[in-house]
């Protein structure tokens, strides 16, 4: 049931009662679990009332830690559940088209992890279930729109502090990568933060790929091409370079370099501590996203909730989502071919403003 005004009947009842929202979250894996503690501790608003996940025995010690969350296995039977008024889906990318069917059904609004799904013909039946609805419900977890210094750089290349933006420079290691990681994930699970937010940055879309593969890294798993480097072309010429390293081994580091006309701008290069003894200096090298964009992370689920309980959706939107997968199935047919693709995209849809 939805309201006059287009907010979930569920959402209405809990702000006129002044409660806490319940939120299921679905795949309680490495960013599902981190979720839960974060609407468990971190953020107010909201509370997990439900836990979803094909793995019994983790989603049962999750729920175990969790007061008033209920385990289930299967998301359709958790978004049955009147306790529930809204879903953060966690887990992989390709289960991800099903859980927002099914939220849409019950039109509960959703915080989707990236990606919104892994290719663009899903993105497109999702874009259409949610227009069907006649209002937006889906926030996609592109938590760097998020991060302060993400958040900094937007607002100077907006304002041309230092001119045009002509190009962008952006390196993102990770120390190691999971069992099974492939060279299409690192496409579709690592390069898509820098679809984003090269299309978030520079208000422009990706019209063109090009991916180079480099002789790789003896850390890298037998048959990963590690480290990338991806070239991006816009609609409005400008050139976007990636550094793609997921093996790197030292930690994890994402930076981001804009050239302007007038003076360049540079983030990522946080070391915490300064320290200098012995003859040398230096600080410490993040281990992994969840320490690097821990507050990113807190701030995307807060203002997901609270615009949730406003009764309405912001942030990266399924047409962000949509064009992120169109640019990484051209991504992906860059790496395989080594040729330049040009990426194909429908128009925008009124809808997505
Ligand atoms: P993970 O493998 O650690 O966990 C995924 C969990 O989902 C597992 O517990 C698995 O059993 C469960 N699962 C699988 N299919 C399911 C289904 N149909 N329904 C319910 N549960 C199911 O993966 P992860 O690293 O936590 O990644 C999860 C999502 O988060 C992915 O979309 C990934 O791209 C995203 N992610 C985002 C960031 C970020 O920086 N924003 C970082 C890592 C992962
Ligand atoms: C992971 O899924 C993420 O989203 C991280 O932010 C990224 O750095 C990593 O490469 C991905 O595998």
């Amino acid at each position: 049931m939805t309201t006059s005004q287009g907010i979930p009947a569920a959402v209405s009842d809990v702000r006129a009662a002044g409660g806490t929202l319940g939120v299921a979250v679905i795949g309680t894996g490495r960013m599902g679990a981190d979720h839960v503690r974060r609407i468990n501790e971190v953020i107010s608003g909201a509370r997990v009332a439900a836990v979803v996940d094909v793995d019994a025995d983790r989603v049962r010690s999750v729920a175990d830690g969790v007061e008033g969350a209920v385990p289930y296995t299967d998301p359709a039977a958790a978004m049955h559940d009147p306790d529930v008024h809204a879903v953060l889906i966690a887990s992989p990318g390709p289960a991800h088209e099903a859980a927002l069917l099914t939220a849409f059904e019950h039109d509960l609004p959703v915080l989707c992890e990236k990606p919104l799904t892994p290719d663009p013909g899903s993105a497109l039946r999702v874009m259409a279930a949610e227009q069907r609805l006649g209002h937006r419900r889906v926030q996609v977890g592109f938590m760097r729109r998020y991060d302060a210094d993400y958040l900094k750089l937007k607002d100077l290349l907006s304002r041309r502090s230092y001119g045009r933006t002509l190009l962008l420079h952006h390196k993102h290691r990770n120390a190691d990568t999971p069992p099974g990681f492939s060279n299409a994930m690192m496409i579709h699970d690592s390069l898509v933060h820098e679809v984003d937010v090269t299309r978030w940055l520079l208000d422009e879309e990706i019209t063109a790929v090009r991916v180079f593969r480099p002789a790789p890294t003896t850390h890298a798993p037998a048959r990963l091409s590690d480290p990338q480097l991806i070239l991006f072309e816009t609609a409005a010429g400008q050139i976007v370079d990636t550094e793609l390293f997921v093996n790197c081994g030292f930690g994890y580091q994402v930076r981001c370099e804009a050239v302007c006309e007038d003076g360049t701008a540079t983030i990522g290069d946080e070391h915490g501590v300064h320290v200098n003894a012995a003859g040398r200096w230096g600080g410490d090298i993040t281990p992994g996203f969840v320490e690097r964009f821990e507050a990113a992370y807190d701030r995307q689920v807060q203002r997901w909730v609270d615009a949730t309980r406003r009764g309405e959706t912001e942030g990266p939107s399924a047409w962000d989502g949509y064009a992120a997968a169109a640019v990484c199935e051209a991504g992906v047919a860059a790496q395989t071919t080594g040729e330049r693709v040009e990426v194909r995209m429908i128009e925008r849809p009124a809808f997505y403003g």
